[in-house]
């Protein structure tokens, strides 16, 4: 398991004040609005294969059986043993969920998220520094500072939400929809981002990177992170979903902006005797399962076998979640 944050950075507790100065922040090109249909790089190969048609905004994944867990290494880790999982057809968000989403999930319901109900949550500080804290102030409307402000970037996904906050979301997509809306399970989750199970050590398959990781970009913000050397996506913090090269089942940000909370609970040994047929990990925890890497992770926090486990109630300016639906 990474424990977060999977950073090289000193990890501090320290309470900001709303009042507290920060300099100036500029994210390279954040907030324009995405015109899909004109990315500048597609797929190498999206999986061509007939399916239901999705809902909007979703892709189908048609199920299958693969090796789940860490095929690149001999290190004993809790992404050992690999393990044959077989899952069935479900549809996947081709997105994270964005600030967009969530608004009108929120203006619709009048839904509070802890971290508005608590006041603060979790964020990397705005000096150089890179180093980690709680801050006062934060929430999804303010992701990244107290100042910090959602509405030029409508389009990136949504932060600072628990565990229960997505859970909130995905039962009022069930209660509008009439659909099974739900988090991917974390089998689920593995074989979509391998593009339908490859044994591929990144989503992206082979050649350079795809996402908004620690890049040259973060760098220069923050000398102390560990990045991709030599690649560069141009943002520093979160980016508008959609923007990165998707992979081939045509998932975007399946790497990186931002970590993406699972259904499952967290099990360190889960893979010793997870069932083979559409696991669900354990049955009970503390923790759950987090997938994808994000905007401050390096190289050794982004294969696609990666897990994370924090505890529910966690919000932080790094995690957010993407939806699935199961076909039955
Ligand atoms: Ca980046
Ligand atoms: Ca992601």
């Amino acid at each position: 398991m990474k424990f977060f944050p999977v950073l090289s950075v000193s990890v501090f507790l320290l309470i900001f004040s709303i009042s507290t100065s920060f300099p100036a922040e500029v994210t390279p090109a954040g907030g324009k609005p995405v015109d899909k249909k004109n990315l500048s790089s597609q797929p190498a190969q999206i999986a061509a294969t007939p399916g239901p048609e999705p809902p909007k905004g979703m892709v189908f994944i048609r199920g299958g059986c693969f090796e789940m867990g860490d095929t690149f290494t001999q290190v004993d880790s809790d992404e050992k043993p690999v393990h044959r999982v077989c899952v069935d057809d479900f549809f996947m968000g081709k997105y994270e969920v964005t600030n967009a989403d969530f608004d009108a999930f929120v203006k619709d319901s009048g839904y509070v998220t802890a971290a508005e109900k608590s006041g603060s949550g979790w964020g990397v500080s705005r000096k150089g520094s890179g180093d980690w804290g709680l801050m006062k102030g934060i929430s999804w409307r303010h992701p990244l500072w107290p100042a910090d402000e959602i509405s030029d970037k409508m389009d990136h996904p949504v932060v600072q939400i628990t565990w229960d906050d997505a859970q909130a979301y995905v039962e009022w997509l069930r209660g509008k929809s009439g659909k099974k809306y739900r988090l991917p399970t974390e089998a689920e989750w593995e074989y979509a981002a391998r593009s339908g199970g490859k044994k591929y050590k990144y989503s992206w398959g082979e050649g350079e990177p795809s996402g908004n990781i620690a890049d040259e970009s973060a760098k220069k913000k923050f000398p102390a992170w560990t990045i991709w050397e030599g690649y560069d996506d141009g943002y520093v913090h979160t980016a508008p979903v959609g923007r990165s090269r998707p992979n081939e089942s045509g998932l975007y940000d399946i790497t990186g902006n931002v970590w993406e909370w699972t259904q499952d609970w967290y099990g360190d040994d889960y893979y010793r005797y997870s069932p083979k047929n559409n696991p669900k990990g354990p049955e009970s925890g503390h923790l759950r399962v987090l997938r994808g890497g994000c905007w401050i992770s390096g190289p050794e926090d982004l294969h696609v076998a990666t897990r994370l486990a924090e505890e529910p109630d966690k919000k932080e300016d790094i995690i957010g979640f993407r939806i699935a639906l199961p076909l039955k």
